[in-house]
C-alpha cells in the first residue's frame, strides 16, 4: 500500500482498488485524516484540473467521485470520533442548481464527529427549502456548499430568503466550496467561511460559542 496507489485509483475511478487500498492503509495504522488529505482530496483536485484542461470528461469525474465516496465510507468511522456532547445543530446542504456533494458530506461528517447534530438536506436545495428547514429544525447554524461559480448566487438568494422570512437573526450562516472565499462570504453577509472540512469544524464551534 502507498498513498500514491490510492491517489491513482481515485484518479482512474477504480472504486475496487480504492476500497482495497484504503483498507490496507487503515490496517497498517495509517491515519484516516492522512489518507483523506494526502491522497483522496488531492486526487479529486487533479481530476478537476484534468477536466478543466479538457483531458477528462463528466463521466470520468463521476466515476472518480464514486471511488472517492467508497474511500470516504471506509474512512468515516475513523474520522468521526463521536463526541457525545452535543454542541449545536446544523442544517447543511448544497445550494440550488448544484449537485456536488462530496465536500458537503465531508464537512457534515467532521461536524458530526465534533459533536454537532446534523440535518442534511442533500443537494440542489432551494432557498425556500433552507427557510423551511430552519423553521422546522431551529438549528444554530446553516451550512451552504457551492462548487460552481454559477451557483454561488444561490447563497446570497438563500440569505435574502432567510431575511425576508424574519429568520436571519436566529441562525448563523457558514459557507464553503471551491469557488468561495472569505471576501465573498463577507460580501453576502455570511457569518463564517471555511476552506476545508477541518477548519469548518473550528469556525462552526466558534460561531456557536463552543470553541
Ligand atoms: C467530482 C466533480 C463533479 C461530480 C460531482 C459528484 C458529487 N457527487 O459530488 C459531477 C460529475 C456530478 C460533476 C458535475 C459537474 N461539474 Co464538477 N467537479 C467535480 C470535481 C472534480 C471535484 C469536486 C470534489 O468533490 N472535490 C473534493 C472535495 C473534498 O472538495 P470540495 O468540494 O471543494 O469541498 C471542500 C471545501 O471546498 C470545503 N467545503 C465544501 N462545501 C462546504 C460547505 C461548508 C459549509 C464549508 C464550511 C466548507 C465547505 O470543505 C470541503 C472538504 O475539505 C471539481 C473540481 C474541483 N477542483 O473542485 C469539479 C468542478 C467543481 N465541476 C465543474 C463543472 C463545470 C461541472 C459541470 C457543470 C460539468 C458539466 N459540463 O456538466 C457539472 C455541474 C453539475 C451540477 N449541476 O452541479 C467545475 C466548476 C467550474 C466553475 N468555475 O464553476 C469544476 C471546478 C471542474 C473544473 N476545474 O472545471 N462534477
Amino acid at each position: 500500500m502507498s498513498l500514491e496507489t490510492i491517489y491513482e485509483a481515485i484518479l482512474k475511478g477504480d472504486a475496487k482498488t480504492t476500497a482495497a487500498q484504503v483498507q490496507v492503509a487503515l490496517d497498517q495504522q495509517v491515519g484516516a485524516d492522512k489518507i483523506l488529505y494526502e491522497a483522496c482530496i488531492p486526487a479529486m483536485g487533479e481530476v478537476g484540473r484534468l477536466f478543466e484542461a479538457g483531458e477528462k470528461f463528466v463521466p470520468e469525474m463521476l466515476i472518480s467521485a464514486r471511488a472517492m465516496q467508497t474511500a470516504v465510507n471506509l474512512l468515516k468511522p475513523h474520522l468521526a470520533l463521536a463526541d457525545v456532547r452535543v454542541v449545536g445543530k446544523v442544517v447543511i446542504g448544497t445550494v440550488a442548481g448544484d449537485l456536488h456533494d462530496i465536500g458537503k458530506n465531508l464537512v457534515a461528517m467532521m461536524l458530526e464527529g465534533s459533536g454537532f447534530e446534523i440535518v442534511d438536506l442533500g443537494t440542489d436545495v432551494s432557498p425556500q427549502a433552507f427557510v423551511e428547514a430552519v423553521r422546522q429544525h431551529e438549528p444554530h447554524l446553516i451550512g451552504m456548499s457551492a462548487l460552481l461559480t454559477t451557483t454561488m448566487t444561490s447563497i446570497s438568494e438563500t440569505i435574502k430568503a432567510l431575511q425576508e422570512a424574519g429568520l436571519r437573526d436566529q441562525v448563523k450562516v457558514i459557507i464553503g466550496g471551491a469557488p468561495i472565499t472569505q471576501d465573498f462570504a463577507t460580501k453576502v453577509g455570511a457569518d463564517g467561511f471555511a476552506p476545508d472540512a477541518g477548519s469548518a469544524t473550528r469556525v462552526a464551534k466558534a460561531l456557536v460559542g463552543a470553541a
